[in-house]
């Protein structure tokens, strides 16, 4: 047994996006496609000798072959420990939680998040750095940058490492601690949340469901909600996590968490309805009857969050990405605290984090965090959402019309037009970007532009600069349209079109989002030519 010096070439396109490298899995299965970027990976923070890393993935197709190459390789660069999730198996929240409660060199998480699995789906792998939050700009530039120069790379030559039994094993001289992915997470919730009070909450006969998707919070949730608060069997559905989960597409919203909105929308409703994504975080939040935008729930949570021991001391600051509703503002406004505005993707709200200046972040995409981890987080955010319930006693619709009363509402609503072909897309954006200082000051549907750009962002931490994050395009009265591309698809390019209308109330706060955004959706497509541009009449997903 030794170690191997494999001969490689550069292969292109290894450009890590909004959260990582995400490909089809049949591209990562490819000739040297995962060992390529796992050496540049390495070759990144320099080197792996000595060093400690947690490893884990969502499960999905491939989850468990690429980890075991990932020992190989951290084994053969010298690294002296990997602490592995049992069966390859971690969301992202927990494995956060692990890189820093463990104090390690960072970790590497295995998932293309909300995108489907299996062979003929989607794969993806990423760093997080020693704070447990995924790498910065600076240093994915720099992956991508050793991908393009790659001549070789080192493995350990051996039989595979034993990840199905908890305990200390060995590849090569180094060492394999196989976990169980479940604990760690789970006091780290019993520290932050009032457990006696959701235990009486269940007791009472409080009902709920959270649905899973076949993807990795099934033993999580299972654990949390039904072992340790004593939820009814059968709280947690789609609980059993699948390779392909469940032939599904994991993202936690109304069109793909259909069987969950079914539920709450009909007369079986129960109280609270939940899911979460295929790394476990994102989380979708439905009240009997009452959808809430992931925007909203943001600053639900940080009117609210001080009823939870954890943020019982007040928060020090929220931040939102840019494309999320400005709703939680109000909020901040009303708390006497700073609101951030970031680019899309977790990766900006670490260093925020990590500089004590905000305590919760937030996007529109379903996914809510706080400073107790460096990634966004699922279940933190349902348990939030309950420790509220339990400590307010009222329902979700109720809790909404009063947030409402209170701040305000920001209608909102995005529109994704997935697979268009990049050349389309790209040229809609470029002739957006064209005419963005003839914008402001024209009317458009009756709404007059304020002020129009393209969205960078300036670090307040670290100075570092991200320009081209996105259109905005902002009308007098507080509506708003923002464009983008996503960084995270693997077909084409998608479209993403947010749009956003403000309404003071009091009246008027309890319309239809798609009624109320009528006329935002119209002025998005005349300033855009969404139609024209793409060949498209309307939007796959609408969320
Ligand atoms: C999307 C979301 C973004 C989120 C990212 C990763 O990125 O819009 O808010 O941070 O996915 O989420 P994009 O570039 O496709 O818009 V996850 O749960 O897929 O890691
Ligand atoms: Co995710």
């Amino acid at each position: 047994m030794s170690v191997l010096t494999i001969e490689t070439t550069p292969i292109q396109g290894q450009k890590p996006g909004t959260s990582g490298l995400r490909k089809t899995t049949r591209t990562f299965m490819g000739t040297h496609y995962l060992e390529n970027f796992v050496a540049s990976i390495f070759g990144a923070i320099g080197g792996a000798e000595g060093k400690t890393f947690v490893l884990g993935g969502d499960g999905r197709y491939f989850n468990d072959r690429a980890v075991q190459v990932i020992l190989r390789m951290a084994a053969a660069e010298g690294a002296a420990r990997v602490i592995v999730g049992q069966g390859g198996i971690l969301s992202t929240p927990a494995a956060s939680n692990l890189i820093r409660t463990r104090g390690t060199d960072g970790g590497i998480i295995l998932s293309a998040s909300h995108n489907p699995g299996g062979i003929d789906a989607d794969f993806g792998i990423k760093f997080n750095g020693p704070n447990g939050g995924p790498a910065p700009e600076s240093l994915t530039a720099k992956m991508h940058d050793l991908t393009m120069r790659i001549i070789g790379y080192r493995i350990w030559e051996g039989a595979d490492v034993d990840v199905s039994s908890l305990g200390e094993t060995s590849c090569g001289e180094m060492t394999v601690e196989v976990v169980d992915p479940v604990d760690d997470y789970a006091e780290l919730m019993e520290e932050l949340f009032d457990f006696s009070a959701l235990k009486a909450l269940f007791a009472g006969g409080f009902t709920m469901r959270f649905d899973a998707m076949h993807a990795v919070t099934g033993p999580y949730a299972t654990e949390i909600l039904e072992r340790r608060l004593g939820a009814p069997a059968g709280t947690v559905m789609n609980g059993n996590p699948s390779p392909d989960f469940g032939g599904g597409h994991p993202d936690p919203n109304p069109t793909w968490a259909k069987e969950l909105m079914d539920v709450m929308m009909g007369s079986d409703a129960t109280d609270f309805g939940a899911a979460s994504d295929g790394d476990g975080d994102r989380n979708m939040i439905v009240g009997k009857g009452a959808y809430v935008t992931p925007s909203d729930s943001l600053a639900v949570l940080a009117a609210n969050a001080t009823l939870a021991p954890g943020y019982a001391n007040g928060l020090a600051g929220v931040a939102r990405s840019m494309p999320t509703s400005r709703a939680v503002d109000r909020v901040a406004e009303a708390l006497g605290i700073e609101a951030y505005e970031t680019p899309t993707g977790w990766k900006f709200f670490g260093n925020l984090l990590d500089a004590g200046k905000v305590t919760l972040c937030g996007e529109e995409s379903a996914g809510t965090g706080s400073d107790h981890v460096r990634e966004k987080d699922g279940l933190w955010a349902v348990l939030l959402w309950l420790n509220i319930l339990a400590a307010r006693k009222i329902s979700v619709a109720e809790i909404m019309a009063d947030h409402w009363t209170s701040y305000g509402r920001n209608y909102y609503s995005r529109h994704d037009y997935e697979a268009v072909e990049t050349d389309k897309a790209n040229a809609l954006l470029e002739r957006l970007e064209a005419k963005l200082s003839d914008l402001p000051g024209t009317i458009v549907q009756g709404m007059t532009v304020e002020a129009a750009d393209q969205f960078a962002y300036d670090d307040p931490v670290d100075g570092s600069r991200s320009e081209g994050q996105g259109v905005r395009v902002m009308f007098e009265g507080g509506a708003r349209i923002v464009f983008r591309l996503s960084g995270t698809g693997t077909q084409g390019a998608t479209l993403r079109v947010y749009l956003e209308d403000r309404v003071e109330g009091p009246e008027g706060l309890d319309r239809p989002a798609d009624e109320a955004l009528q006329t935002i959706v119209a002025a998005a497509d005349e300033i855009a030519q969404i139609h024209e541009m793409t060949g498209r009449d309307k939007p796959d997903v609408t969320t």
